[in-house]
């Protein structure tokens, strides 16, 4: 109807006529003074927005969430919380959360169900599918949050399901290997301690966990000297010592040259290297034609200040490292990704940093309770062959264990992959090449995605459960180790607001059921929690009142055995060697090379203080950020810039391979003339984030074509080249 002058008067008179009638039964002063003074009550939590899962506190009034604190004994917030978890309350509050469980039509679009339907007939089809395909054809793939883990895992293992994903594979599969490979798993960093630091693109500042921007602060008003390596001056350089400009994807060439002065002038931990490795003289043997001059030519970082680093940092040892990076310079961006984990790794040990106060430690976790076997038998674990190429006689055998989501949709095209479930995790956006993720996960005999927006995975898939906010759900209970143990819990805080939305526990218990495997289900998540918490003396529910809880924890002493073949650090490693890698590290360069044209660039992408990947792309406070700061644009050298007529601000059209688009440039001469940067996080596919889509935007992923790195398989997200001109 349109609104006439004449049909409003009619509307209008209505609407006074029914609150008028509505009110007279009410009084209106004492309800608004009742809601006005309602208590203010402090319940604990942990943030949901990213997977640090900070400790915070939660104040609510009237059922409703006023404010977030960071919980001071949580090891993660100690007492702090980062902006994304303020910007996080908007989640519960969106009006296009996903409310009721969704079914795909013929038509493509989708219907409401009902929860019995929608899992009734979920059951069926999977069912379906294991009898006559095999549990090898099925998956589940997730960001590995603890509920995810504790009941998905073992929903798939009930069913004989091998492929179990997560997002690593974007993320940092490359380092985790590198670092398994040499000294047996990523060890914990004491950087407030430290005398000397290297960040390889590790940026604190803007990929953020709130107690490493504690320590940072530490380090920052003590004597760490920081020493950050970036194409870019990030947030964390700009407060650093020094920012070495670095040609991305050649990390490995400049700590290949550092390792090799620190061999040559003798000075690395020749007592650590006697007694605590193995490899060595093949090692330093393969360094010697890395000198610094050679790496000057490829990373475009003066051979002097490489030597001046080796020194510097061997002269602060043990109390100095190379950061073991999270996502930074390797954690899967590169072809030469996964040796320069090894190479970072190799370097520390010749630091003799281990388990040394500023440098390395390796934490065991607080002790934890667990279901009582008898009255609560475990599946046991699959024997079925994985489905995405991460298997010890499939494509990639030195792929770690959190899998390989785009090969997947590679053999979900191909019809060897039938049906997978996908929760808390948007694959199809957050892995490089849209239509390649896309495709793959929408050709999908069955895909169940459990979600609380319509993310870009949700839009293909064939039922879309909708899950309860944090706010409204309880979850098992986290153990952490670290230089302060931690014990922390999700309780609830507000009642749930839309009925049709479950918390991910029940939709598995539902789900084992009419899948013939509630016999792995038969306990409540209250029992889960509290076998938990058996060896401490607290209940549950005291528990529940104070929602994170320190334990002290023995701080390791002395080089401890490594979780390696021969228990001690490895520079030459035979399982890389048995399945045809390099066992010694060595120099790789990027696949896309090193050679670029008048107007070619390397993109590469990095986190923003005030997101996180695109689970916050639609939350108002963090993206008026974006708007206030008009941070949505692609950085570029502004010498280049000049180059081809570009003004700041100017529209530019940028294309690679696979993909074109146009953004507004930012002119900076913080950044690399080879390189162009944009921001993380942005760039939706959906139409139903509607508050993402009030800003231009685009995401890197778009640029980069399906691939996969030769050792580990991982998704080599920065191997692209693009071209800009002027739009
Ligand atoms: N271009 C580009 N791509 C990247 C990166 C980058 O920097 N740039 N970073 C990479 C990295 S480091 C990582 S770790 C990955 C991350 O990739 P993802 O694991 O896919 O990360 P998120 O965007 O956090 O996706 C989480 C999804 O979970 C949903 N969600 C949020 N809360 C809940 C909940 O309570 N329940 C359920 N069921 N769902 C929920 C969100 O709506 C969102 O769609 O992305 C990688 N991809
Ligand atoms: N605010 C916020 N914080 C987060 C997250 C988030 O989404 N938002 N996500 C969390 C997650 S899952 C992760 S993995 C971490 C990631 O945190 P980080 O490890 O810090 O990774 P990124 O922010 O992806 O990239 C950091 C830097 O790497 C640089 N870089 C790119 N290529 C190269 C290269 O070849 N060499 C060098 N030296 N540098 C390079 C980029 O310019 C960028 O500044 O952040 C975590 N914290
Ligand atoms: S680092 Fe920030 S977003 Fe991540 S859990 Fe902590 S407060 Fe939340
Ligand atoms: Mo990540």
């Amino acid at each position: 109807m349109s609104l006439t002058r004449r049909n409003f008067l009619k509307t209008a008179g209505l609407t006074a006529g029914a609150l008028g009638l509505g009110l007279q039964g009410l009084d209106f002063t004492s309800w608004a003074q009742e809601q006005q003074q309602a208590e203010v009550v402090k319940k604990p939590s942990l943030c949901n927005v990213c997977a640090s899962h900070c400790g915070m506190w939660v104040y609510v009034k009237n059922d409703r969430i006023w404010k977030v604190t960071g919980h001071e004994e949580n090891d993660r917030s100690q007492g702090r919380l980062c902006p994304r978890a303020h910007g996080g309350i908007d989640w519960v509050y969106d009006p296009y959360r996903l409310k009721r469980p969704l079914k795909r039509r013929e038509d493509g679009d989708y219907a409401p169900v009902d929860w019995d339907q929608a899992l009734d007939e979920i059951a069926d089809k999977l069912r379906e599918i294991l009898e006559e395909e095999g549990p090898e054809k099925v998956f589940y793939a997730h960001n590995p949050r603890r509920t995810g883990v504790f009941y998905g895992n073992r929903l798939m293992h009930a069913l004989n399901v091998s492929t179990i994903c997560t997002h690593n594979a974007a993320c940092n599969t490359a380092r985790g290997r590198g670092f398994s490979a040499t000294m047996g798993g990523v060890p914990s960093t004491d950087i407030a301690n430290s005398r000397y630091l290297i960040f390889l693109g590790r940026n604190y500042g803007g990929g953020i966990r709130t107690s490493q921007l504690k320590a940072l602060q530490a380090a920052l008003r003590g004597e760490t000297r920081i020493v950050c390596v970036d194409p870019r001056q990030n947030e964390t350089a700009a407060l650093a010592d020094k920012w070495i400009p670095i040609q991305p994807g050649t990390d490995l060439a400049l700590v290949l040259a550092m390792s090799q002065v620190i061999i040559k002038e003798g000075l690395y931990d020749e007592e650590f290297i006697e007694e605590y490795s193995v490899g060595f003289t093949d090692y330093a043997e393969n360094l010697e034609d890395y000198t610094p001059e050679w790496a000057e030519e490829l990373t475009d970082v003066p051979a002097e200040t490489i030597t001046t680093m080796a020194r510097d940092l061997a002269a602060a040892a043990p109390a100095s490292m190379v950061y073991p990076t999270w996502k930074g310079a390797f954690g899967c961006n590169y072809e030469n990704s996964t040796e320069t984990a090894r190479a970072v790794a190799c370097i520390n040990a010749l630091l003799g940093n281990i388990n040394q106060q500023g440098g390395f430690f390796f934490y065991h976790g607080p002790e934890t309770g667990s279901l009582d076997p008898e009255k609560h038998p475990a599946p046991s674990t699959p024997d079925t062959p994985r489905a995405d190429g991460a298997g010890e006689k499939d494509e990639f055998p030195l792929a770690t264990g959190h899998g390989l989501p785009h090969v997947l949709a590679e053999r979900i095209r191909e019809g060897r992959v039938k049906a997978g479930i996908v929760r808390h995790h948007n694959p199809v956006r957050n892995f490089p090449d849209y239509d390649h993720m896309k495709e793959g996960f929408g050709s999908l005999d069955l895909l169940v995605v459990c979600e609380t927006q319509m993310s870009e995975t949700a839009m293909v898939a064939d039922y879309v459960l909708p899950e309860c906010s944090f706010a409204e759900r309880e979850e098992v209970i986290e153990a952490r180790g670290g230089r302060r143990g931690t014990l922390a819990m999700r309780t609830r805080v507000i009642p749930k607001m839309y009925p049709h939305t479950r918390s991910y526990d029940e939709i598995v218990v539902e789900l084992a059921e009419r899948l013939g495997v509630g016999e792995y289900f038969n306990f409540s998540l209250d029992e889960a929690n509290q076998a938990i918490l058996e060896p401490y003396d607290i209940s549950l529910e005291e528990f529940k009142e104070v929602g994170s809880m320190r334990v002290d924890l023995p701080q390791p002493e002395g080089v401890p055995e490594f979780n390696t073949p021969s228990g001690k650090f490895e520079f030459y490693y035979e399982e890389f060697e048995r399945h045809g890698a390099p066992p010694v590290v060595g120099w790789i360069p990027p696949d896309t090379g090193l050679e670029f044209g008048k107007n070619e660039f390397r993109l590469v992408h990095g986190k923003e203080a005030f997101h996180s990947h695109t689970a916050t792309a639609n939350t108002p406070q963090l993206l008026q950020i974006t708007k206030d700061y008009q941070t949505n644009r692609l950085w570029i050298n502004a010498d280049r810039a000049e180059e081809l007529g570009l003004d700041d601000g100017d529209e530019v059209r940028i294309s690679s391979e696979i993909y074109s688009d146009t953004t507004r440039v930012k002119l900076t001469q913080r950044i690399h003339p080879e390189t162009v940067y944009y921001p993380s996080g942005y760039g939706n596919k959906t139409p139903h984030y509607r508050v993402a889509h009030k800003i231009d935007s685009l995401s890197p992923n778009d640029f980069v074509k399906y691939q996969k790195e030769s050792i580990v398989g991982h998704a080599m997200v920065n191997e692209v080249i693009v071209t800009l001109e002027k739009a």
